[in-house]
């Protein structure tokens, strides 16, 4: 059985987070190229990815993540005039982002294999439901695909945002011989000390864990999700399997491959 390695693309990363439903191409044809050349090494790969500018902004606006708010005044959109029609407007805006990275991949002659979480999974946060190993079956035979998404939830919030960083954590738990768990992020080159604006390169947090206090940017005007934060907790979930967790800096191509490969690389690394 081939090695299996987790890659969570941050959504700040593939997308120019100010500007609507604007993919940043260039990240995402070099990050493609990245996992051909993992799986010329004999890695299986799987993807995840954010949402960026293509689910946040509306999301925030209809407040997706807090679920149904039936008696809450919304201002209307000229293209969207409620949260039933913005949860369907932003599932779209996931497909369409998802369409950009399948096509990158598949220029580059990779067998695709998209799992929308909509289709699949049902509630919020690391413990939602959806049977993984049933859906995700065929990880070795293609790159199988899934993305932050707005899923159906069973209690009266009726639907909730599951974050990318919320899969990556099942998939690491139960797809057998994942070795790594990957965050390739926008900007930064791991957690920090302080706030990217205020930190210099000595601030790079290189060996993290849960009783490391940092002061993590989370961009609440934009997220729905926990930014930074997020992903620290989750990963070091992952990391109390025994399973390697890093987030480096998705903008260094050889950084992403390094990381996959398990070879030492700048960034932070996850301890549980
Ligand atoms: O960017 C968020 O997923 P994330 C998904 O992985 C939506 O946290 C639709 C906002």
């Amino acid at each position: 059985m081939r090695d299996c390695v987790v890659i969570k693309w941050g959504g700040g990363l593939i997308t120019d987070k100010e500007k609507m439903c604007t993919p940043n191409m260039q990240i995402i044809e070099s990050l493609s190229n990245v996992m051909k050349r993992c799986m010329d090494e004999g890695l299986n790969v799987i993807l995840v990815h954010g949402a960026g500018s293509f689910g946040h902004l509306r999301a925030k606006h209809w407040r997706l993540n807090e679920g149904l708010l039936e008696s809450y005044n919304f201002e209307q959109q000229d293209d969207c005039k409620s949260q039933k029609e913005a949860v369907s407007i932003v599932r779209n805006e996931m497909l369409t982002l998802n369409k950009n990275i399948c096509d990158s991949l598949k220029n580059l002659g990779l067998n695709t294999s998209v799992k929308s979480p909509h289709k699949w999974a049902r509630n919020t946060g690391s413990n939602f439901d959806g049977n993984i190993l049933e859906v995700f079956s065929d990880y070795q035979d293609s790159i199988c695909i899934t993305y932050g998404d707005v899923v159906d939830c069973e209690d009266e919030s009726s639907f909730g945002i599951l974050s990318g960083d919320d899969l990556v954590v099942r998939l690491s738990e139960e797809i057998p011989n994942v070795r790594r768990l990957v965050f390739a992020i926008g900007g930064v080159d791991g957690i920090l000390k302080k706030p990217p604006e205020s930190a210099n390169e000595d601030d790079l947090i290189e060996v993290w864990s849960p009783d490391l206090k940092f002061e993590g940017i989370h961009n609440t005007e934009i997220d729905v999700t926990g930014g930074i934060g997020l992903k620290a907790t989750r990963g070091a979930e992952v990391a109390m399997l025994g399973i390697e967790v890093l987030i480096i800096n998705g903008s260094y191509p050889q950084r992403v491959f390094d990381a996959c490969m398990g070879i030492e690389v700048l960034g932070t690394k996850i301890i549980a």
